[in-house]
């Protein structure tokens, strides 16, 4: 016989496959009210407020769990990637040193530690990160790719003046324009993907070697590209994953209208959340042209209106993808 606490707990992650968050929470907490330890509740919890976008409250019930039990893993990752969802890599990386306390030999939690340190510019710690990924695993072509880039930052930033900066970028537009489909044409270098089934995102980074003449600096820009998987219905979760950005990209699907007349929408609530960054309009599946309900010139007449730049894209044949990902990035360096 089970008791009711675990069975107000399983009916509570059922809820959640069912999308039905607040019964679930509601579960939840009667399951913690009869077991006041219950580290696993407080857990699930912790996710469903996440999914619905409820960032402090998520990271509240994550809080206790690791209270609870300090060797909680899963409440540790919980909490890191609420903290990566908000931008906070300084908690981000406290949170795996508490995962790395509990396991030292874990694998992927060096890379991303080691990844984490690469997006802040610690290279020195990002070296010895890599280095213990390969003391646990000797034949990580990762990590040794990694280690090497690394390596090389160190050696550059001697050799002549270089800027570094991290940006952060959104992909915005209805379902199924290919936004997805864009940022794997665009970057090859997963960031982690182990956070997709957290939190609905996808964190994918490229980084940029941008030449000027000297005496100005080259610069290099790590863009981190924020992709919601499938998520975008979900007004709450919104908010969370535009914080913060440095500019946007505004996907719509040439064969299909109705989603460039939604651009506008998706513009007016981003800059809800942010302030007046730089953004571009896509309009993709270019290669489809056969199929296309328009062109260029409607496209181009919104994005005027909207003060964005407008590229005509196809994620499956690459073309435009790299130039339009890359003024982008321009953008967001002349304004910052
Ligand atoms: N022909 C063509 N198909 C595309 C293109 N980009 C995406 N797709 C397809 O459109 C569908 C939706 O793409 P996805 O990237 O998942 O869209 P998302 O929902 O906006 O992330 C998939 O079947 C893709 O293969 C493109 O440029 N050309
Ligand atoms: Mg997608």
């Amino acid at each position: 016989m089970e008791e009711i606490h675990v069975k107000l707990y399983l009916k509570g992650k059922e809820l959640v496959k069912l999308k039905r968050y607040d019964e679930a929470i509601a579960c939840f907490n009667e399951a913690i009210e009869l077991n006041p330890g219950y580290k696993e509740a407080y857990n699930e919890r912790g996710n469903a407020f996440l999914i619905m976008g409820k960032a402090d409250d998520a990271l509240g019930s994550f809080n206790i769990a690791t209270e609870i039990d300090p060797k909680y893993v899963d409440g540790w990752r919980n909490k890191e990637a609420v903290y990566l969802l908000l931008g906070n890599y300084e908690e981000v990386i406290k949170c795996s040193d508490c995962i790395l306390k509990i396991n030292p030999y874990g694998e992927s939690v060096w890379i991303n530690r080691g990844c984490m340190m690469m997006n802040l510019q610690r290279f020195n710690e990002a070296v010895e990160c890599f280095d213990k990924v390969l003391e646990i695993n000797p034949g990580s072509r990762y990590a040794m790719g990694q280690k090497k880039s690394a390596l090389s930052h160190l050696v550059n930033t001697h050799a002549r003046e270089i800027r570094r900066l991290t940006k952060k970028i959104c992909l915005l537009g209805n379902p199924a324009v290919g936004k997805t489909s864009l940022i794997r044409r665009y970057v090859y270098d997963v960031f982690d993907d182990k956070y997709i089934t957290t939190i609905g995102t996808k964190i994918t980074k490229k980084v940029l070697s941008l030449k000027y003449r000297p005496p100005r600096p080259d610069i290099i820009l790590t863009l981190i590209i924020w992709d919601m998987a499938g998520q975008e219905e979900l007004e709450n979760l919104r908010s969370a994953y535009y914080q913060g950005s440095d500019g946007g990209i505004f996907v719509c699907d040439t064969t299909r209208k109705e989603t460039l007349y939604n651009l506008n929408s998706w513009v007016n609530t981003f800059f809800k959340i942010t302030e007046k960054v730089p953004i571009v309009f896509f309009g993709n599946k270019i290669d489809l042209s056969i199929q296309a309900s328009f062109g260029d010139e409607e496209l181009g007449y919104i994005a005027k209106v909207a003060g964005a730049q407008h590229y005509l894209t196809s994620a499956k044949t690459g073309r435009n993808v790299e130039e339009a990902f890359s003024v982008l990035g321009r953008m967001i360096l002349e304004q910052s």
